[in-house]
């Protein structure tokens, strides 16, 4: 029998129980005061509450019961900076806490906290609060805080569940997990990003838990208790909460969600821009080999011209699987393949896994054991598990020197054997076989920069940090260049150092809807620069399938086309009869052009349209990079008192001025597309929508359905076969015009490297209104780029469809 003891209460010694569990909750206020720039609140039961302001809209909140806070040390918020501008006062019931933005109050009775906004908006309010039971065994079993949760409350964000846009009343846990054909309903995928926007009538608010434990989130589910002995208000909860550590959550308050999502990005780092060509079509393949397959299939993007910047090599380069190495019978003369791939305009991007080969002699399974930098067991004994290779080792990311080293390994090998333009980083959950709970056991150990912990702790930062030292790695091995990494595994902050993609999808209708809710509900989660794998991973699309997921590529920053079926096979640690059977089921070809002529001209037309848009896509971007504003945003987001918006949930902004109403459905003819408030264009025809209305637009296997806003202007390039083949030679504004008048900015620099740090960018704003009958277009820039176009063409739409002006 287990005894749950109270808070400082002693049970009788001398009796033995199998387990003592402890249950901690905040009771009455006993003291308060101003320390170290923070507020902090003490209950009788000495549980501390501690609340410190980032900025006026950004708020840290912990508890620890005794005051044994932990060291404010964390992998996902890159700088403490703490704010001074705040204020604190005591009332009769409460301490109060004030920014320019936000009211957070502490009431005496129980120390639960409300938070409002500046207008006095009831933003969040608790419910049961925190609590913290811990137990003799185990430590620390849940930290948690429970809040209230409005009927009308909607929850989004989360990273990349692949469930409904609005999360109301579901519960998530953030594992990251080998998901491979994950579905809707799969709760743990490759992330964890414990992060929520709360909207309740058109007010937001937003909750990252900064807790790498296994967490576990619930939102809007009915409050037992409550229900059962009162029988009205109903009530119900949301909450958040983790296995193990702290409870330290921040609060961001805001008017919209975009508000939301940039502090939240802000907070947790801005990534760098990156390089164009990483913004371009990209071809994958789980395998190109031999190189003679590589080269094919890049010669025949060039015959076809359907543009292309990326190829990738997915693991059957290299020799065995051993990281760092190539396979010399497949492909004999890497740096010459390499070298000609760029010369045909291609970048070359490979994978490294973070599991290697337990094998004396191979040089940096060697070079790991000797510096000591795998992780080991709390025995002292190696983590082995078996991944590709066979019998691996791993090592230990969260240890600086291991990152160093792995960093080091980039420069070496480039030097050595083959530079490469860009890393892509798989199976870093990480991802162990052959075992049920696909991963290492709780009890490794990690050195956590010094914070030493087990695997617990560490596991939803791994493929995190592993990114991080493949990051450093190519910022050192090609510092002119702007790293591109790839990372299947990530956490809150891991957007710092490299794109995801939503893993091992599926070819199916169903699945495309998943890519399309994934990557709204990644960008919202601070992940703008997120993909699908289009086409799907698993099973063989038909021809209309890959043309429409591409048309949805379009809008996401990492446009990659890739499937498997095409691997050798003989890991050594793979059920090598099921790994057959599902690549037969997936052997056919997924290139552009792999359905027959009719598909090959709907694909080239729709990675075509990708080029045309990429520098709205790059300004897009730059606005993520430098402030946090999402690529994507969901339309129930940006417009959430619109009450029909939610049931449109496929449809999507794209930047500030593209709404996006994706095709999803098979043989579709016609599309039902609810347009919200304001007049919107058909970018393609001109053709005028009224908005707050649900249109029923006629659709082929050829269309895009995309709506400009009113008063907007679209910047577009002329489609090149890569990003750099040629100098754009002339630059095209397509202006929606509102009462006469249009806007739009570009952002453009030289498209990699680092001057655009230096003031070697351009940023124009551009207004065109017409007066007299004559359109006059006047640009107003910052930077100093030049760039390649001396002519603009700006197409006016009209009633009557577009007019050259
Ligand atoms: O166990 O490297 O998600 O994109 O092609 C499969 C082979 C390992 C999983 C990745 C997938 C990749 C595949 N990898």
């Amino acid at each position: 029998m287990n005894l749950i003891k109270k808070p400082n209460e002693t049970p009788n010694p001398s009796h033995r129980y199998d387990e003592v569990l402890t249950l901690w909750k905040t009771d009455a206020l006993a003291s308060w005061k101003n320390e170290n720039n923070a507020l902090l609140c003490v209950s009788e039961n000495n549980i501390f509450l501690k609340i410190q302001v980032f900025s006026a809209d950004i708020l840290r909140i912990s508890y620890a019961p005794n005051g044994h806070f932990e060291k404010e040390f964390t992998h996902a918020v890159p700088s403490f900076a703490l704010s001074t501008e705040f204020s604190t006062i005591e009332t009769q019931d409460s301490i109060e806490l004030k920014t320019a933005l936000l009211k957070a109050t502490v009431q005496k009775s129980d120390l639960k906290l409300k938070i409002e906004n500046n207008q006095g908006i009831v933003l969040s309010e608790d419910c049961e609060g925190y609590s913290l039971s811990d137990s003799v065994l185990q430590g620390v079993c849940e930290v948690k805080v429970s809040k209230k949760s409005p009927l009308k409350e909607r929850y989004f964000g989360l990273g990349d569940k692949a469930c409904t846009s609005d999360m109301r009343g579901l519960k998530f846990s953030n594992w990251c997990e080998d998901a491979f054909a994950f579905w809707s309903n799969t709760d743990k995928l490759y992330r964890a990003i414990p992060f929520y926007i709360a909207e309740n009538q058109g007010f937001f608010h937003g909750i990252f838990l900064d807790n790498t434990h296994r967490s576990h989130f619930e939102f809007g589910i009915k409050n037992k208790k409550v229900h059962k002995k009162e029988k009205t208000p109903k009530e119900h909860h949301t909450s958040f909460g983790a296995e193990g550590g702290e409870m330290c959550y921040y609060f961001f308050g805001g008017a919209t969600a975009t508000d939301i999502i940039a502090a939240y990005t802000r907070l947790t780092g801005l990534p760098e821009l990156p390089p164009l060509w990483a913004l371009g079509y990209h071809q994958c393949r789980w395998s190109y080999y031999p190189e003679s397959r590589v080269q094919q299939v890049a010669d025949t993007f060039r015959k076809l011209s359907i543009p292309c910047d990326a190829i990738w090599l997915d693991i059957d380069y290299m020799d065995g699987y051993r990281c760092f190495t190539w396979d010399k019978k497949r492909f004999p003369q890497p740096a010459k393949m390499v070298k000609n791939l760029e010369k045909k305009g291609f970048k070359t991007i490979f994978m490294i896994d973070p599991g290697i080969k337990l094998e004396n002699g191979y040089s940096i399974y060697d070079q790991g054991k000797e510096q000591n930098l795998f992780c080991r067991r709390s025995d002292g004994s190696l983590m082995k598990g078996a991944v590709w290779p066979g019998d691996c080792v791993f090592p230990d990311f969260s240890n600086p020197k291991a990152r160093q080293w792995w960093a080091g390994l980039y420069t070496t090998f480039f030097k050595q054997e083959t530079p490469v333009h860009g890393v892509w980083n798989d199976m870093n959950e990480p991802a162990v076989f052959e075992i049920n709970n696909k991963t290492f056991p709780d009890n490794v150990l990690h050195d956590n920069d010094g914070n030493p912990c087990d695997h617990r702790r560490i596991h939803n930062v791994y493929g995190m940090l592993m990114a991080r030292a493949t990051y450093e790695g190519l910022q050192q091995a090609q510092p002119e260049k702007r790293p591109f990494v790839l990372s299947r595994a990530s956490f809150s902050g891991g957007q710092r150092y490299a794109a995801i993609w939503t893993g091992d999808n599926i070819a199916s209708w169903e699945h495309l809807h998943f890519a399309n809710i994934q990557c709204q509900r990644l960008s919202v989660s601070g992940y703008s620069f997120c993909g699908s794998d289009i086409g799907g991973f698993v099973n063989i699309p038909d021809g209309e399938l890959l043309v429409r997921w591409l048309q949805l590529g379009i809008f996401h920053p990492l446009m990659r086309n890739h499937t498997m079926g095409d691997h050798a096979d003989g890991s050594a640690a793979v059920d090598e009869d099921a790994m057959i059977k599902l690549a037969a089921q997936s052997k056919s070809n997924q290139e552009p052009w792999s359905f027959g002529e009719k598909y090959t001209t709907l694909a080239k037309e729709a990675i075509e349209l990708r080029y045309k848009l990429l520098p709205y896509l790059y300004t897009a971007m730059q606005g993520y990079c430098t402030q946090g504003i999402p690529v994507i945003t969901p339309i129930v987001m940006a417009y959430p008192n619109d009450p029909k918006a939610a049931k449109h949930e496929s449809q999507f902004l794209w930047g500030d001025s593209l709404l996006v109403a994706p095709v999803e459905r098979k043989n579709a003819t016609s599309l039902n597309v609810w347009l919200p408030e304001g007049d919107w264009y058909d970018y393609h025809s001109g053709k005028l929508f009224k908005g707050n209305k649900l249109h029923k637009i006629k659709v082929q296997i050829g269309t895009i359905p995309i709506f400009a806003k009113a008063g907007t202007i679209i910047p577009e390039y002329p489609i090149r076969q890569y990003v750099g083949e040629k100098e754009i030679d002339l630059l095209t504004l397509r202006a929606f015009p509102l009462d006469s008048k249009a806007q739009g900015s570009l952002y453009e620099d030289s498209g990699n490297g680092f001057s655009h740090q230096k003031g070697n960018f351009l940023k124009t704003n551009f207004s065109l209104h017409i007066e007299n009958e004559k359109w006059t277009l006047s640009q107003e820039k910052q930077g100093d780029f030049k760039p390649s176009y001396n002519e603009i063409e700006v197409l006016v739409a009209e009633l009557t469809g577009f007019r050259l002006v």
